[in-house]
């Protein structure tokens, strides 16, 4: 492993390498939960071997299993990039406890030996990803977040299992491998918490109020130490000290980037308030035809809470035939073309969007290959160009967004004729429904174009 200012690289993308880190002493307490930060990324489409995270009885040495010894004692959780037994379902998140006895199954990807898993995808993400994993009361719990966005709350859970038993006392540690294809695997953090019950952790605080004054001493004397180190450095090594500067600035193409995906985070926000909107929309859809069906029925009906605002009277008993009429129908079927068609233009955007990203992704990697040999030189004139489109287009499907939420209240508030209060009910409310379905299946297709768009971009 080599260790940098704010990384510690486990295995560079070099063919099979073999790193680990571990900590320095075993823990004192028996229920815990760790976060591991960390970033797989590699050139390739496929990369291998992957990342684990420990907490075994012995500090390991190097070994078969992501970089670490087989036949542990305790429990490994496995971010495991390359498809061993070709059941393409890799990348692969599992856990697997051991006594002592076993060996890891390298040819299944450990599938028969696993207490559990999920496929998530954590190669190459624009955030870091992040794993965690609780061990309380003998549940074991590992959440993933696959770094999609920059918020580090996002995860989901990945698996669960009751009655898990692991030895106490034990060590945690990373480590990571890499075979005939090779990744980067870098880890930015490691915590570590431990998890009490509640009257224990009273007990716990008392005792520790002094120790914590002594470690607090303690950092001081060692932060202050460090400062006076790197000082001394500065001085001893003046031409170094302007490079660690250089680092810190991204170039154009990074910040052009990360403006992407900050713009499709947006969006993606938006599509998935969209989706909650449409849900709301959808039980209210449901609830309109149910009373639809009641003053079909010819009972007394009152007025829906949220739907149309009518005055109903309690007529009822009116045919239903009678009350559409020929153009509110067109009105529908033209609202409903409309709709339609701003679908479409929103699929090729993204599609637009796509590849472009990918055009210059490309041209990243090629650029960053020279720029490492030289200078940090400008981006190519055309690569300038497709950001800017792209950027262009990125407004457009903003703002095609938010007209499709704004939409279903303009089409709602269509005027009913005056004076058949009674018969203009029942368009109104068909019109909501359709429109109501036809928003809804917008929606998935945004988003079904925008998964896919996503799962395009890695494989
Ligand atoms: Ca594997
Ligand atoms: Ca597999």
């Amino acid at each position: 492993a080599i260790a940098s200012a704010d990384n510690i690289r486990i295995t560079p993308s070099l063919r099979s390498k073999k790193g680990w880190a571990w900590t320095k002493n075993p823990i004192t307490f028996d229920q815990w939960s760790v976060e591991c930060v960390f970033k797989v990324t590699g050139r390739g489409r496929i990369g291998a071997d992957g990342l684990a995270v420990w907490y075994t009885t012995q500090k390991s040495q190097e070994g078969t299993v992501y970089g670490s010894t087989d036949m542990w004692n305790g429990l490994g959780v496995f971010m495991d990039s390359f498809d061993n037994d070709g059941q393409h379902n890799n990348p692969y998140v599992m856990a697997m406890v051991n006594d002592g006895t076993k060996q890891y199954d390298h040819q299944s990807d450990g599938s028969q030996q696993q207490i559990g898993g999920c496929m998530r995808d954590f190669r190459n993400k624009p955030y870091p990803v992040r794993v965690k994993v609780e061990y309380y009361n003998r549940i074991l719990t590992v959440f993933i977040n696959t770094g999609l966005t920059n918020n580090k709350d996002d995860f989901e859970l990945c698996l669960r299992q009751e009655n898990v038993d692991l030895p106490k006392g034990g060590y945690f540690g990373i480590s990571a491998a890499t075979g005939g294809l090779a990744d980067d695997h870098d880890v930015l953090a490691f915590l570590t918490h431990s998890l009490h019950d509640g009257d224990q952790l009273a007990a716990k605080t008392q005792v520790s109020e002094q120790e914590r004054q002594k470690y607090e001493n303690e950092f001081d004397t060692y932060y202050k130490e460090l400062e006076k180190n790197k000082q001394d450095f500065n001085q001893a090594h003046p031409d170094k000290v302007r490079q660690d500067y250089e680092g810190e600035f991204d170039n154009q193409g990074e910040r052009e980037l990360r403006m992407i995906f900050e713009g499709q985070n947006s969006i993606h926000h938006a599509v998935k308030e969209l989706r909650k909107t449409l849900d709301e929309l959808l039980g209210r859809q449901e609830m309109v035809l149910t009373r639809v069906s009641q003053l079909s029925t010819g009972g007394a009906v009152q007025a829906p809470q949220g739907g149309a605002q009518q005055q109903m009277g309690g007529g009822g008993g009116v045919p239903m035939l009678d009350t559409i009429k020929r153009h509110e129908v067109d009105r529908v079927m033209n609202n409903q073309n409309d709709l339609m068609q701003s679908a479409r233009e929103m699929r090729q955007l993204l599609n637009d969007i796509q590849n472009r990203a990918n055009v210059i992704q490309q041209n990243m990697g090629q650029g960053g290959g020279a720029a490492g040999g030289g200078g940090g030189g400008g981006l190519p004139q055309h690569t300038q160009q497709a950001i800017s489109e792209l950027q262009e287009h990125m407004k457009y499907v903003r703002q095609d967004v938010v007209n499709l939420v704004n939409r279903p209240q303009s089409a709602g508030g269509v005027a009913c004729p005056p004076p058949l209060a009674v018969s203009c009910i029942t368009p109104t409310l068909f019109f909501v429904s359709i429109i109501a379905q036809f928003v809804l299946l917008i929606a998935y297709m945004v988003y079904r174009s925008n998964k896919e768009a996503q799962a395009k971009k890695f494989y």
